[in-house]
């Protein structure tokens, strides 16, 4: 604590298309509620710029990792991700985000919670949010993790060194089915929909029926009231057919708006997150919407261009260009057990790495804090 301030170690880091702040479990207060606290606190209030903290002003740079070693015999490392939403005050933990896991391996060596013993360090890591595993495979020649590369991905300027990520089961992750209704499409409220979770709940819809083309600029989405609302009343009768209950105060499911590629790729995609329109497209996002273009006789099937072959890169357009997603199916299998596994490569930075202030009305440090759990257990 300096004065009226407590500091917190933590990182900032770029994962993938996004922008987290990373904080290792132990310098994090344990009581949920307050976490939060010092959460938004360290995001800065809902004013646009978000001027008092570090948040950036937008959904996509409004994020937490907390990592921590894992207990489980399957995985290395905890990931438990966080999506801070100032306006409402609220921090939510329902939803993965496969984007922020990229600067989880980097994190976890960085802070010494994993030995990186030869060029390749591979860390399986289990995804609290969902309980689901992703091996990812970053580089660590020297022991030290390499940033520099000559992968690039749309959506962040320049290249980085490859993080390689295999998915080891995202199905139905938050829905307890990749098909959620038992159905790979549906009508709500006039619009076909296939309510779909291979990784992140999605609920996707061909454009052209809620009137716009699908290649509009995420700007000009954004500034379609009549289509946002439209979307916000279609997501909330979704929410309880996809087995997610009411979802008013939730940041899933995600609205996905399809069309035809126009750059050679399997699918167009403009993706509500689940208010504002993402500047390109989340991770298990693109995942969970190439996997829909694969199942016969969901709403983007027809306008999918998919390759052939049982194992396949696809490449998922969004406002900042394309995703290639890579997905092993089973033809042979049944609509809700095709897909066999996925994969993305994604890239990461480290942006810094110090302390970050709260207010001490906030909270004033662990050991402070463990006094108050202690009071709160009595
Ligand atoms: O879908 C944004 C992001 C995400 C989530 C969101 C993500 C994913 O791009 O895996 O990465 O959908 O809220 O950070």
């Amino acid at each position: 604590m300096t004065s009226n301030q407590t500091s917190i170690p933590c990182a900032m880091l770029r994962g993938g298309s996004s922008r987290a702040v990373y904080f290792l479990k132990e310098d994090l207060p344990v009581d949920p509620e307050l976490r939060d606290q010092v959460l938004l606190a360290v995001a800065g209030g809902p004013d646009p710029i978000q001027v008092d903290g570090i948040g950036g002003g937008h959904p996509l740079s409004n994020k937490a990792a907390i990592v921590s070693r894992s207990d489980r015999d399957d995985a290395d490392i905890d990931y438990l991700f966080l999506q801070i939403t100032p306006a409402e005050g609220k921090v939510k933990t329902e939803q993965n985000c496969g984007n922020i896991l990229a600067g989880v391996g980097p994190f976890a060596v960085e802070t010494g919670l994993i030995d990186a013993t030869s060029e390749r360090t591979k860390i399986r890591v289990h995804m609290v949010n969902s309980g689901r595993l992703c091996e990812l495979s970053i580089e660590t020649p020297n022991g030290q993790v390499n940033y520099d590369g000559d992968t690039s991905i749309d959506g962040v300027p320049g290249s980085a060194a490859p993080i390689i990520y295999d998915f080891l089961d995202v199905a139905g992750s938050s829905c307890g089915a990749l098909l959620p209704t038992g159905n790979v499409r549906d009508e709500i409220d006039g619009i076909a929909v296939t309510c779909i979770d291979n990784g992140m709940p999605l609920v996707i819809m061909r454009a052209e029926d809620l009137a716009v083309s699908g290649h509009e600029t995420a700007d000009e989405l954004d500034a379609n009231e009549t289509l946002k609302s439209r979307l916000e009343s279609l997501r909330l009768r979704a929410g309880p057919l996809m087995n997610l209950g009411n979802v008013a105060e939730k940041t899933v499911p995600k609205m996905c708006l399809t069309s035809a590629p126009k750059r050679g790729g399997l699918i167009n995609t403009r993706t509500f997150i689940p208010h504002v329109c993402h500047r390109a497209i989340g991770v298990f996002g693109a995942v969970t919407v190439a996997t829909a273009c694969l199942l016969p006789g969901s709403v983007c099937s027809d306008l999918a261009h998919s390759p052939e072959g049982s194992e396949k890169t696809l490449s998922v357009e969004h406002p900042a260009g394309s995703f290639a997603v890579r997905i092993v199916v089973d033809d042979s299998a049944a609509s809700d057990d095709m897909i066999k596994r996925a994969g993305v490569v994604r890239t990461a930075r480290l942006i810094m790495r110090g302390q970050v202030f709260v207010p001490s009305t906030v909270w004033r440090g662990p050991e402070f804090a463990d006094l108050r759990l202690a009071a709160h257990k009595q």
